[in-house]
């Protein structure tokens, strides 16, 4: 049996086009049932819903053999070091989906090229603040982080924050809370990531599944150029 791990929402939506290309219908509609584990129409392969932050944790621990997760993600939880250094994450495959940039946004009356000019120490709210250490430490600008789990534009409203380090993909969020992006730091997109010991264990059936991916994501590609 090979287990995938999605999250529901934008990652799971992204990612049945691309299954469905590899031939592969998922049999339930998470949004409508409240099943963790779901069949699909491949012999052998279920999925399993877990949060977004969690896929990398049930991949890497073998709870899942494979999973779909946001470079974000991917970057905060390789930056902790969740297992203690035991087993990396095998990156196999850019998918293209759930695409976005993660960026610095500020009050639209905060001057941000002049706090940096100036070498004030500036606060910035983040979900992700490992990869917002390493972007501040590499331009040299102080920073205190303060760590949200959510609703990061608030922080520049309400004094919290002089700024945030957030993913803007439409940008429609900033604009209707008057913030603007300064900085964009990198993109974004989705990726597929397997335990490297179900890859030695269930060659055969992951590096199929791997290749179909890959085949779709192509095809994917070439029909949106
Ligand atoms: O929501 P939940 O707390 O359960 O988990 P999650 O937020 O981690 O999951 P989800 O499903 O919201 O996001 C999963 C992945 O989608 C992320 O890890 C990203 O890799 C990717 N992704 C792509 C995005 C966006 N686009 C995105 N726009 N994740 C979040 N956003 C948010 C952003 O944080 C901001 O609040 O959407 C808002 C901005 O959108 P625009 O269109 O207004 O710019
Ligand atoms: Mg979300």
């Amino acid at each position: 049996m090979i287990t995938l791990a999605l999250s529901k929402g934008r990652i799971f939506d992204d990612s049945l086009p691309l299954l469905h290309a590899a031939g592969i219908e998922v049999l339930e509609d998470p949004e409508k049932s409240r099943k963790l584990i779901i069949g699909t129409s491949r012999q052998g392969l279920r999925v399993v819903l877990v949060r977004a932050t969690d896929v990398p944790t049930y991949v890497e621990h073998g709870g899942a053999d494979l999973g779909v997760a946001g470079l974000d993600v991917l970057l905060e939880h390789s930056a902790e070091g969740a297992a203690g250094g035991a087993t990396a994450l095998y990156r196999p495959l850019d998918l293209r989906i759930a695409r976005c940039r993660m960026s610095v946004a500020v009050r639209e009356d905060f001057d941000y090229a002049a706090a940096i000019r100036q070498g004030s120490r500036i606060r910035v709210a983040t979900k992700y603040t490992q990869t917002a250490r390493q972007h501040f430490a590499a331009k040299g600008v102080h920073v205190d982080l303060i760590k949200l789990y959510g609703s990061m534009e608030l922080a520049p409203l309400t004094g919290l924050a002089d700024a945030i380090v957030d993913l803007v993909s439409t940008g429609s969020t900033l604009k209707a809370n008057h913030l603007v992006e300064v900085e964009r730091i990198m993109d974004i997109s989705s990726r597929l990531v397997v335990n490297p010991a179900a890859l030695k264990l269930k060659r055969e059936e992951l590096r199929g599944l791997i290749d179909a991916f890959e085949a779709a994501v192509q095809a994917q590609a070439q029909a949106q150029a």
